[in-house]
């Protein structure tokens, strides 16, 4: 019997790799239909692969070499088969996003948890229960496709919902503001983020003259330089970071009232973050570090969750607010203004195929169903046109919402037709409305009470080119987010500023830079003063001055949000021949009742053999699986094994680099000759826990879940101020 492509499909995951011709059920139908039962002999070869076949379906005899004039050539140019593939090879790429070219796809589902139907007529509000699919793309910015996953970026968090009265996408960030107020300078932003025009580097960095040349010549991005130079910048994965729709949007019930309401997506798994010298490890070690993290979390069932909250307000709330709800780099801080937890967004598939979904998927802002609308936010309204421009560009065709990933799962009926690419026209012979052809084939009509309606906002002022009054304050909220963090996340965000800054070779923009945090907060500003060897320059000239005391968020820190609890974070066991086959039975039984996870390092990928005899693959080969990958270390060779390894350079820096990122290390008994060898003896702290037996195991997890041992970097960091 012959394999179609969906039995293939049904085999397994291996098989799920296996080439296939989607749409499957399309390629099915039309080869039955065209060939019968004898397509099959066509359909297979002998073992029972597909027949390989030109584009055109011909069947091929010889992929190996191309059609000659004798064996020794000439290559002929009749060899059709052969200019087809490479014709096609040659066309492979669509033009890589302008800005966050690099990212990350998977498919889940956002389930509503709590009915927003007094508020909204959208559809997804409606029901408790309902799933709607949705797909979900992470990304970095500035960084080119090819570039590392650790680059100190914001991330991209753009969540497409098809819904059943058409696709919403929320194309948010995992920082809620902005840098810039007007859309008009976001070609200017990114132009200076960017590698600089002239040398081409540096990649998918900020730390370079042009980046800090434009924010210190844009003093609303204030707010945000805080929250990209503290770690959330470098999300230890992307099932660790928020989510935020950044603008204020509106929901519309049935009679047209508004609400407005701002998106966040909070991650089950907690806030947690990599430190920079970690980052910049992981980045030559694992380029790919967040994408691999979330395929295996999928692919091991540890799926990924986020749950959506809204904060909702009226326009006496906007009123009576500090800051311009419309001003992109303004928060609304949950202690104001509480979020509520409304439904879950679940990644539980990942993709069949990288191009087909994650990279040609096209999400716009524009993109909303009746019952979400926009505000006036100027940011917004030039996302809107933006993107829909954007995937026109890059998919080539107005016909991009055909390909499967970006079509709607709800009914689609238009006149829109041909184009490149048409998948789907309109049949029959209206083409047009209105038209007197009759309710059956005259074709769809607009439906006044189902359809998208706008609030009906009223204009307000002249027509002019101005920012408005209310959106002038740049400081207050960048001196509360820097006051909101705990001493180590404030430590982190100088050391960030010293050293992006100390990559700017002008010495006037890195004294601009102080300047502006000056009005931020003193400490701050003389610390990364001092971190650059710089004078203090006089404060920037301020358009309103910073309100000094605006309250503290807790919810704007990372380590005050952290993991609940062990649950998907994973510890890396450093074994040798000979390590204790009890223990590590032991300890990994425990990992495994938390929904931790582990993998095993060892002297080599074969693996090792236990001191039960039993033998155990490894993960990975020590110097190929350093700690960084890991948020906890159990480092459990056998005596011989700590003797080999107290002499292996890759060993060394595992044990070195666990203890400068602060990690929690359990530390076997025979271990002494590796930590002495490192050179870390006698800085061992309460973060390096015994782990010699079964009855260490609790008391170093219960360790492990506090995320990090932050005393200890307070305590040997060279850039620790001294009253930190
Ligand atoms: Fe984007 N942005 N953006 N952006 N943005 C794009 O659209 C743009 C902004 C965001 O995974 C582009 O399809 C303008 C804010 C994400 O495919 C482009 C402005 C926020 C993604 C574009 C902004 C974002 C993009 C490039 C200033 C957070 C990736 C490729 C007004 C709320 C989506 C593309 C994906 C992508 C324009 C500012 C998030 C060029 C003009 C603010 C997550 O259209």
């Amino acid at each position: 019997m012959a394999k179609t492509p969906s039995k293939l499909k049904a085999e397994g995951d291996t098989a799920r790799k296996a080439p296939k011709f989607p749409p499957a059920a399309e390629f099915e139908t039309s080869f039955a239909e065209a060939q019968g039962e004898g397509g099959e002999t066509h359909q297979t070869t002998e073992g029972g692969a597909p027949t390989l076949t030109t584009a055109q379906g011909a069947p091929v005899a010889d992929d190996q070499n191309s059609l000659k004039q004798g064996a020794r050539g000439p290559t002929l140019l009749e060899d059709f088969h052969f200019r087809e593939k490479i014709f096609h090879f040659d066309h492979e790429r669509i033009p890589e996003r302008v800005v966050h070219a690099r990212g990350y796809g998977a498919h889940g589902f956002f389930e509503l948890t709590d009915s927003l139907a007094d508020i909204t007529r959208a559809d997804i509000f409606q029901r408790v229960g309902e799933r709607t699919p949705a797909f979900v793309r992470f990304s970095t910015v500035a960084g080119s496709k090819g570039s590392a996953d650790l680059a100190r970026d914001v991330r991209g968090f753009a969540v497409k919902l098809y819904t059943q009265e058409g696709n919403w996408d929320i194309v948010g960030n995992n920082i809620p503001v902005f840098f810039i107020q007007d859309a008009i300078k976001f070609p200017d932003l990114i132009h200076a983020a960017k590698p600089e025009p002239d040398r081409a580097f540096p990649q998918a960095q900020t730390a370079h003259d042009n980046f800090w040349d434009f924010i210190g010549l844009t003093p609303e991005s204030m707010h945000m330089v805080m929250w990209i130079m503290s770690d959330r910048t470098i999300p230890r994965s992307f099932r660790t970071m928020e989510g935020f729709g950044v603008h204020t949007f509106r929901l519309l019930d049935a009679e047209g009232r508004s609400t407005f309401v701002k998106f966040h997506w909070k991650p089950k798994a907690g806030l947690q973050s990599v430190v920079w010298n970690e980052a910049v490890k992981i980045n030559g070690a694992d380029p790919d570090f967040h994408r691999r993290d979330l395929w295996d979390a999928i692919n091991t069932g540890n799926f990924p969750e986020w749950e959506l909250g809204v904060q909702l307000f009226d326009e006496e709330f906007a009123d009576s607010f500090d800051f311009d709800v419309l001003d992109a780099t303004k928060i609304i801080p949950e202690e104001i203004l509480p979020v509520r937890i409304v439904g879950r967004l679940v990644l539980d598939r990942v993709v069949d195929n990288f191009f087909a979904e994650t990279e040609q998927v096209a999400f716009c802002t524009q993109n909303v169903p009746p019952g979400i609308d926009f505000s006036n936010d100027p940011l917004l309204a030039g996302r809107n046109f933006s993107y829909l421009d954007t995937q026109l560009k890059r998919l080539g065709s107005p016909n991009f919402t055909h390909i499967p990933i970006n079509a709607p799962k709800c009914p689609v009926a238009n006149f829109q037709q041909d184009g490149h690419m048409a998948m789907r026209n309109p049949v029959g012979r209206a083409n047009y409305e209105p038209n007197s052809w009759g309710a059956e084939i005259g074709g769809p009509r607009e439906d006044p009470v189902r359809g998208f309606k706008s609030f009906a906002a009223e204009p307000d002022g002249p027509k002019l080119r101005i920012r408005a009054e209310s959106f002038a304050d740049h400081y207050s909220q960048a001196r509360q987010f820097f006051l909101s963090q705990t001493p180590i996340e404030q430590k982190h965000i100088g050391d960030a500023l010293v050293f992006e800054l100390s990559k700017v070779e002008r010495v006037d923009i890195r004294a601009r830079m102080v300047s502006h945090l000056l009005n931020i907060d003193a400490v701050l500003a003389q610390t990364v003063a001092d971190g650059l060897a710089l004078d203090l320059p006089e404060p920037a000239v301020a358009a309103r001055p910073a309100i000094q005391d605006l309250p503290t968020s807790d919810a704007l820190s990372i380590v005050k949000n952290g993991p609940p609890s062990l649950e998907g974070r994973k510890l890396g066991i450093l074994l040798t021949d000979g390590s204790d086959a009890g223990l590590f039975a032991a300890l990994t039984a425990a990992l495994d009742a938390q929904n931790a996870v582990f993998e095993v390092v060892a002297p080599k990928v074969g693996g090792v053999t236990l001191s039960d005899g039993t033998a155990l693959a490894a993960k990975h080969k020590i110097d190929g699986g350093p700690s960084v990958f890991f948020d906890a270390v159990a480092v459990l060779p056998s005596a011989e094994g700590a003797a080999l390894l107290a002499i292996d350079k890759p060993a060394k820096d595992f044990v070195s680099d666990a203890f400068a990122h602060c990690k929690f290390i359990g530390i076997g008994a025979a271990s002494a000759p590796l930590f002495d060898k490192a050179g870390l003896t006698e800085d061992l702290d309460e973060g390096c826990l015994p782990l010699g037996s079964e009855k260490d195991i609790d008391a170093f997890l219960a360790a492990c879940a506090q995320v990090r041992h932050w005393p200890r970097e307070l305590a040997v960091d060279l850039d620790a101020t001294p009253d930190a």
